[in-house]
């Protein structure tokens, strides 16, 4: 399968050197900017980027989501108002909009790293790539767009929503991969199903999915739907967008992080300390070649494990774990720790549940408890409730109640991210069918 750039084959010495010098740049250009990060690079003893090695990289200050709300709208720019060409952002899950922006080389950058993506997924200038991420503020729609018109593949803008419309497309333009979260996907495969169209009449052969947590059970799910290759891409708007790291079908269950532009750590949540090799940490990322917002060693909130060993696909830059969960994700229920993703693990192993699910945190009598609300999958041996509950209260140590509702009744996320948390703490059920 061919690379697309050498930076995604380095050596070990020549990256180094590389992103060393990028470092460099990136603490002068924050220095001579003088916002909020120049004032904590020297109140931590550096005024100039000379010195600076990877070494340095722990010791130097984080920056977070606080600070960009801080500094709302665009109060941490590096550069000239007018230098910036592109404004994104994201709405988070708490509903609160971070904005960033970007030069225009910074969207050079992120075309050229979403192509590699492409590429690493078995894209080339002939495919046609039906992207139904959301176009707009959210970087996944034109994020993709940009990347598949960087490689001169053939992209078809087809947003989110509007699923017959999709289908239509699906069936006419024959595009051969498909960009949009795996929620999505999901209902893309299950309403061409319910269309009576074969698996065989479906042209695409790779999907590229992210934007929203997923697993491996998940993954499953698709690739049973769709006759693709499910690979994982993950990305954020503070980085850059999607395209910070992609899985290829060769990786070794693993994401390549384009560690030329984006140093990549994981710390302890707790301490800020590095972890050691193997465990999870929290993402940071340190955007060496940004220009309008440059963001040294940013803490992400979402939680992966890193690999530096060799990858079977020849790419040398480090791999990252699927996102096993958020900082802010972890549910506590009656003591017990519970990541939404391990949930989702345990669910969708069980063949008799369907891939439609949300997690309800019932709260009404004072002390939570976690109701997971899924659909049963045909055919229906009438005991996934059960089984289901077993295998979880085996996994998570907690007795959780899992309710198998009529199909249809969990909400499927036609535009944006899917939704697989809700608060139940008093007033009507969030879901039909919840209250006994
Ligand atoms: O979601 C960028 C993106 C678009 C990535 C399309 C991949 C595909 P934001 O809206 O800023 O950007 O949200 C970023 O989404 O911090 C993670 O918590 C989550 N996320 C993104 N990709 C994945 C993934 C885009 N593959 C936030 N797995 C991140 C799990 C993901 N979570």
């Amino acid at each position: 399968m061919p690379i697309l750039d050498r930076e995604e084959r380095m050596s070990t010495d020549e990256r180094t050197a590389l992103q060393t010098a990028r470092l460099r740049g990136m603490v002068d250009r924050l220095l001579a900017a003088g916002g909020v990060q120049a004032r904590r690079l020297r109140e931590s003893g550096v005024d100039s980027g000379d010195a600076v090695t990877l070494a340095d990289l722990p010791r130097l200050p984080t920056t977070s989501k606080a600070d960009l709300w801080d500094h709302y709208p665009l109060g941490m720019l590096a550069v000239d108002r007018a230098d910036v060409t592109v404004v994104h952002g994201s709405s988070g899950t708490s509903g609160r909009p971070t904005l960033v922006a970007y030069t225009r080389n910074d969207i050079a950058v992120w075309a050229r790293v979403m192509a590699r993506s492409l590429v690493g997924a078995g894209a080339t200038r002939s495919s046609i790539v039906h992207n139904a991420y959301g176009y707009g503020l959210f970087t996944g729609g034109l994020g993709v767009h940009q990347g598949a018109q960087e490689l001169g593949a053939t992209v078809v803008p087809m947003s989110g929503g509007m699923t017959s419309r999709q289908i239509r497309m699906l069936l006419d333009l024959r595009p051969d991969v498909l960009t949009c979260t795996p929620s999505y996907a999901v209902h893309l495969g299950e309403t061409l199903a319910a269309a009576g169209v074969e698996r065989e009449e479906i042209s695409l052969r790779v999907g590229i999915h992210g934007a929203e947590p997923w697993t491996d059970a998940m993954r499953d799910r698709i690739e049973d739907l769709l006759p693709i290759r499910a690979l994982d891409i993950y990305g954020l708007s503070e980085v850059i967008g999607p395209g910070v790291a992609c899985e290829t079908p060769d990786s070794g269950g693993g994401l390549h992080v384009q560690e030329d532009h984006f140093l990549t750590e994981t710390l302890d949540p707790a301490t800020g300390e590095p972890v050691p090799a193997g465990r999870a940490g929290e993402l940071t990322f340190t955007t060496v070649t940004k220009e309008a917002l440059p963001l040294l060693r940013y803490r992400t909130g979402d939680l992966a494990v890193l690999d530096r060993s060799p990858a079977p696909d020849g790419r040398t830059n480090v791999r990252m774990s699927r996102v096993v969960g958020r900082v802010d994700d972890m549910l506590v229920i009656r003591g017990v720790n519970v990541y939404p993703s391990e949930v989702e693990s345990v669910l969708l192993a069980d063949p008799g549940i369907g891939p439609h699910y949300q997690l309800v945190v019932d709260s009404r009598g004072g002390s939570p408890r976690l109701i997971v609300a899924c659909e049963a999958r045909p055919p229906d041996d009438g005991s996934p409730a059960a089984r289901t509950g077993a295998a979880l209260r085996e996994r998570l140590g907690l007795r959780c109640e899992v309710r198998v509702l009529p199909a249809g009744t969990v909400p499927r996320t036609e535009v944006g991210k899917a939704v697989r948390v809700v608060r139940w703490a008093g007033g009507e059920a969030p879901l039909p069918g919840l209250d006994p």
